[in-house]
């Protein structure tokens, strides 16, 4: 039986005629249809469609009336598709293949009817594409990552965790940034999600886990006594899922003579919880291999803990969102107090992320919190800064980089 979405017609039945107005879309599910337009009086036959293809979208996507008339030659079974169901589809599509689309459509409605003009009187197409800056730098910024590796352009920072007890340095935790020649310093908030979607994030995490090993055997190396400081690399959860990372992160171990305890790989909560099968897997195997598993952002990924209570973690860091005004907040203090008795529970070490006062440090310990990082212990620094902060203890770095 025929419902609101299906159309059945008949061999010479009309679908719809040039000229008409537009609600909708259909795929074919079943039979052929003829499409046919006028041409100076003349019926003009412009080609058949048959199972799987689409007839109709073209109205809705322009807001005109049907450039041409359908009729069935066989009988046929019609799947109608709403302009909404087609318009709110065009809107989320990339704004770059949107732009694509909308100037094709435009440009073959003008080539079917040319006029010969002087170029002043030439049409001006419409301009497709809004906010056509920022997609330009988005793309540049797409074509320029793999290049970026291969020149340089990267490089890590290291922000110190430390003992709030007594202000001791920890670890480490290693933070990426980009010198891009034009475009100048672009934060990792930026560039890791568009590497994300092209490909490239693979090569930059490798980057990231060599680099921040190697940079630990050298600062080992000067300064002996830092051994038993962590390195935390801040790694996407899709990148842990994949087959050969710990295949990888074994063979990068090994390389800079690092023990596993010293490593611990941050992974958002957020990408935890979207990809559970894969990245669980692989947590295990990397948990087996002695490194540490740091949740990141704690508290803002909605997670359900039943799930993350299962997963091999040792770490939590509690989002800066709740940390920052814990002194002057009471809800954030009360979210951090939970969270603090949450890690106990789960018998993790737990470290509060972007500390920005003494007096907010000291409201963290009083409430049992054994780590922080924040701007008022010490901001992201170069290699040599912690080696220097390694070396001499008393040494107060608060405030450089
Ligand atoms: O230090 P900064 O504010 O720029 O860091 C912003 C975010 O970028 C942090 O949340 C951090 O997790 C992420 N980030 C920094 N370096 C890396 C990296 O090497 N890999 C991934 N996946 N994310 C990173
Ligand atoms: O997402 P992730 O937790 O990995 O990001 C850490 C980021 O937080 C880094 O970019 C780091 O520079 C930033 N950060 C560290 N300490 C502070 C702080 O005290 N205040 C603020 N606003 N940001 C901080
Ligand atoms: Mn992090």
């Amino acid at each position: 039986m025929a419902s609101s979405t299906e159309t059945l017609l008949q061999p010479g039945d009309l679908l719809y005629s040039e000229g008409g107005s537009n609600d909708c879309g259909y795929i074919v599910e079943s039979g052929e249809i003829l499409l046919f337009c006028q041409v100076d009086g003349q019926r003009f036959n412009c080609e058949r469609r048959g199972p799987g293809s689409i007839v109709g979208e073209l109205s809705i996507l322009t807001g005109q009336p049907r450039t041409v008339s359908v009729e069935a030659l066989t009988p046929c079974r019609l799947f109608r598709i709403s302009a909404e169901q087609i318009l709110d589809r065009f809107e989320k599509l990339d704004p770059v293949l949107r732009a694509c689309i909308d100037t094709s459509i435009n440009f073959a409605a003008r080539i079917s009817q040319p006029k010969i003009a002087a170029p002043n009187e030439t049409p001006l197409a419409p301009s497709t594409l809004r906010n056509a800056d920022e997609l330009i730098e988005r793309l540049r910024i797409e074509a320029d990552i793999l290049a970026a590796l291969e020149n340089n352009q990267f490089c890590l920072l290291y922000q110190p965790v430390v003992c709030l007890a007594d202000n001791r340095v920890v670890g480490v935790e290693a933070l990426m940034r980009w010198h891009h020649p034009t475009l100048g310093n672009i934060a990792p908030d930026r560039f890791i999600e568009i590497a994300e979607t092209v490909q490239s994030i693979g090569a930059l995490t490798q980057f990231a886990l060599s680099e921040a090993c190697a940079a630990a055997q050298r600062i080992r190396t000067r300064c002996p006594s830092s051994a038993g400081i962590f390195t935390s690399v801040n790694v996407s959860g899709a990148e842990i899922g994949k087959p050969g990372f710990v295949d990888f992160l074994a063979f990068t171990l090994d390389r800079y003579d690092m023990r596993p305890g010293e490593l611990k790989l941050e992974v958002t909560e957020t990408s935890l919880v979207q990809d559970p099968k894969n990245a669980g897997g692989n947590l295990q195997r990397l948990r087996d291999l002695g490194c540490g598993i740091s949740v990141d952002d704690f508290g803002t990924g909605y997670s359900n803990l039943a799930y993350l209570q299962q997963l091999p973690l040792t770490t939590l860091k509690i989002d800066r969102a709740f940390v920052g005004d814990a002194h002057l907040n009471d809800f954030s203090k009360s979210i951090v107090r939970m969270l603090l008795e949450l890690g106990r529970q789960m018998n993790v070490d737990v470290i509060a992320e972007g500390t920005e006062t003494d007096d907010n440090a000291r409201l963290l310990q009083e409430l049992g919190c054994q780590f922080a990082q924040g701007y008022n212990f010490h901001k992201p620094l170069p290699e040599e800064d912690i080696l220097a902060l390694l070396t001499d203890p008393s040494q107060d770095m608060r405030g450089i980089a």
